[in-house]
């Protein structure tokens, strides 16, 4: 079951800190336009999947979610393709997780997640979000340009974990829910590191 609601990024800031004990993660999709990005939104909110869409400008959504047997409260944001390289800075910043996503069926759009990943790694933040290449519209055999092997040798090269996904057959929340994981092992690794206080 989800919850959802679509909120200005400051009515997300006053209901996240409102909510103390709960897990919480930042999560931003970037890519090229059309790769199924909102699709892939729309599937985690629990909505059906569409065949036309409009490009989106900037949508920062909020629900929960429960992961491994564990609530957390997500927030999501929705970019533009269009603006993806040129805004990749600010849309990443503060994200505890970003997930690359291109399209099998637009090679230009595998080429686009790469000079994504060497904008956002450029300025060598402290705590470097974690990244997820996602394969999207693995549903279109006939059209695909860009191969499994290509995927791999990528996901092995930035050392980036992957996911193949297609929003119009399935839920599509494999992406977020591989992030979130990793996100919670990280923390309870940090907080394990902590001195007991007394
Ligand atoms: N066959 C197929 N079509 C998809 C899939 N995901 C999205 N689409 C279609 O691809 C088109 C673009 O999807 P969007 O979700 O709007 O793409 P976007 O990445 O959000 O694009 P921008 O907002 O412009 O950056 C729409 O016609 C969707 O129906 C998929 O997994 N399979
Ligand atoms: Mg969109």
């Amino acid at each position: 079951m989800h919850e959802e609601s679509l909120c200005s990024p400051s009515d997300v800031h006053t209901s996240l800190s409102a909510q103390k004990g709960t897990e919480e993660y930042s999560l931003v999709l970037l890519g090229d336009s059309g790769v199924g990005k909102t699709a892939i939104v729309s599937r985690i909110l629990g909505k059906d999947f569409q065949e036309h869409t409009r490009p989106t400008v900037e949508d920062l959504w909020q629900i929960d979610l429960k992961i491994e047997e564990q609530r957390c409260k997500l927030k999501l944001l929705d970019t533009n393709g269009e603006e993806a390289v040129a805004k990749a800075a600010i849309w990443t910043e503060n994200q505890d997780g970003i997930l690359l996503v291109y399209s099998v069926t637009s090679r230009k759009s595998f080429e686009v997640i790469k000079t994504l990943y060497a904008k956002i790694t450029r300025n060598g933040t402290i705590r470097p979000p974690l990244v997820i290449l996602v394969a999207n519209k693995d549903d279109c055999e006939e059209g695909r340009q860009v191969s499994q092997r290509d995927l791999l040798t990528l996901a092995v090269d930035l050392k980036c974990p992957l996911v193949e996904t297609s929003a119009k057959r399935e839920d599509a929340t494999g992406g977020v829910r591989h992030l979130v994981k990793h996100l919670r092992r990280q923390r309870r690794n940090r907080d394990d590191l902590r001195p007991a206080s007394n």
